[in-house]
């Protein structure tokens, strides 16, 4: 019986084995900070858990995994660039910034993370280059998505990723945007940009 999938020809997209390929490998990591330990510097709970480059080894990660709702408090899952670590010390991340939303609900940060994750790995910013990837965290007061990018005095790209992940998450409330180099200087810095 010919089926239409059986007399499409097979597309750049496709591989041999039916898997589809992504534009370019992510990686998932994960901190885990809930009960840090005594002295320990930041980072030292960071983990690179996994690094994929195809749809369907992200369902199986999204799906078993990572979802926020799943972490206790004061942890964060990432999906970086693979070869960008999800530090201010990385030097694709060094001279950038973040845009940052917030949440109280737990479903919403799953659909907040979920439409954010589906966005990158589908290549659907004009800026993408400019993205360094997405941080998830718990925290005891709210929990927050962050969109890390690369070059924080780029007001123009900024201002379009900022728009555009608007328009990808469903949020109408105004969201900020706050450079490293002041997270590094002190505690809750004051936003640069809003959008
Ligand atoms: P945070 O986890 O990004 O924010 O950083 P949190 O916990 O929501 O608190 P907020 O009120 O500052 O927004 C918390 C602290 O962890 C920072 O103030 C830094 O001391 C440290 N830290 C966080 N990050 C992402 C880094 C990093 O990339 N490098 C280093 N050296 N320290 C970091």
């Amino acid at each position: 019986m010919a089926s239409e999938t059986a007399t499409e020809a097979p597309s750049a997209a496709t591989e041999k084995q039916g898997s589809h390929k992504l534009e370019r490998k992510w990686t998932f990591w994960f901190d885990n900070q809930s009960k840090p330990k005594q002295g320990a510097a930041w980072g030292t709970s960071l983990r690179k858990v996994y690094t994929f480059d195809t749809v369907e080894e992200f369902w199986c990660l999204y799906d078993q995994i990572f979802k926020p709702s799943k972490l206790p408090v004061n942890a964060d899952f990432h999906l970086f660039k693979a070869g960008i670590e999800p530090k201010w010390e990385d030097p694709e991340c060094a001279n950038g910034g973040k845009w940052a939303v917030s949440s109280s609900r737990k479903p919403l940060l799953d659909t907040i993370w979920l439409e954010t994750l589906m966005a990158l790995i589908g290549e659907q910013f004009d800026e993408a280059d400019e993205i360094c990837g997405v941080v998830a965290s718990v925290r005891q007061r709210q929990d927050k998505i962050a969109l890390w990018t690369k070059n924080a005095s780029n007001e123009a790209a900024q201002m379009s990723i900022g728009r555009k992940w608007k328009e990808v998450i469903d949020v109408t409330d105004k969201i900020t945007y706050s450079f490293h180099d002041d997270s590094r200087r002190e505690r809750g810095v004051k936003s640069r940009y809003n959008v």
